[in-house]
């Protein structure tokens, strides 16, 4: 199969710097090597270069729109460009707030792509919800149809046309969710996992679920947009906003497993490593090898093994 890479070095959708050298410690952390190994096509995009306005004030205590919705257009164009082409499309954050544009861009190409969000947060707060007035908390809510009445019209944003209906939608993870959130959530009637129903039913009854969900009806292309701090800060340290309680590593890679085992992947996000947040070299390297980890199994890497042909044995 043929893989886009496309590395986004972008860290304004939240306060905290670092997180756009995400893509290069990830790069480092042998991806590539890791993919071509597995037998993919790996087509290299680079990474994209955004544009930081100079002036881009906080509006409505939204910060950085202007920087963000631009960013998230040009990451739009290239994802959609990559899907297009026939790759499964892999972006490299960079914070979350590019799942903006990267599930904008893939949907170009997909309309009926449904929508898989690995993470401690359900980042669906809207502009006047928001507590932080960061954007990579609020990617979901412009990308849900239901929510548009609820919505102001950012500077930046004229571009974004919501793609997804709630039933679209699953989340698993989740064990940080605002007030505002969590009222999103249930009056939509969005489906969610938090890590107390992966405690309750197992993460194997909670893929069967998802999939139930998401796929009972047709076949569909999948994107999977997964935050690093979904796992457990023990596993994941260097990411901007850590949370106890979360998925242990055979959890997080069963989750990326069982959807390559639907056929159906066809582009995912891996944000929110930021290597300026590790106490060590060692925990920097720990997340960010974590990453090729779930990008790997996403694509298809197995942990029973592979093998060619019989007849091919020496
Ligand atoms: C919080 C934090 N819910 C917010 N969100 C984070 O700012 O809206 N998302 N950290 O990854
Ligand atoms: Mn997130
Ligand atoms: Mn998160
Ligand atoms: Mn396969």
């Amino acid at each position: 199969q043929s893989v886009a890479v496309v590395g986004a070095p972008f860290s304004r959708g939240q306060k905290r710097r670092g997180v756009e050298h995400g893509p290069r410690v990830i790069r480092a952390a042998g991806l590539e090597e890791r993919l071509s190994n597995m037998g993919c096509n790996v087509c290299d995009y680079g990474d994209l270069s955004f544009t930081h306005l100079n002036i881009d004030e906080t509006y409505k205590g939204v910060h950085f729109p202007r920087t963000v919705g631009l960013a998230n257009k040009v990451l739009a164009d290239t994802v959609s460009r990559a899907v297009g082409s026939g790759n499964t499309c892999v972006m490299l954050g960079g914070d979350h707030s590019l799942a903006i544009g990267s599930v904008q861009g893939h949907s170009q190409h997909c309309p009926d792509l449904c929508l898989i969000w690995v993470d401690a947060h359900a980042d669906i707060n809207t502009p006047l919800t928001s507590p932080s007035g960061n954007l990579h908390g609020q990617s979901v809510a412009f990308l849900l149809k239901d929510l548009q009445n609820k919505i102001p019209e950012l500077p930046g944003f004229s571009w974004v046309t919501p793609c997804l209906s709630a039933s679209d939608i699953v989340y698993i993870g989740l064990r940080d969710v605002d007030p505002g959130e969590h009222g999103i959530l249930k009056n939509c009637g969005i489906k969610f996992f938090s890590m107390r129903d992966i405690d309750h039913f197992g993460i194997q009854r909670v893929m069967e679920l998802t999939f139930d969900h998401l796929l009972d009806r047709k076949q569909r292309p999948i994107h999977l947009s997964f935050d690093i701090d979904a796992f457990d800060p023990s596993l994941a340290p260097a990411t901007g906003t850590p949370v106890i309680g979360g998925l242990t590593y055979r959890e997080g890679i069963y989750i990326t497993e069982e959807i390559h085992n639907t056929g159906l992947l066809s582009a995912m996000d891996l944000v929110e490593v930021n290597p300026m947040l590790g106490v060590s070299q060692e925990a920097v390297g720990s997340t960010a090898s974590l990453a090729v980890d779930v990008i790997a199994s996403s694509l298809g890497q197995t942990r029973e093994g592979a093998h060619v042909s019989f007849d091919k044995l020496p």
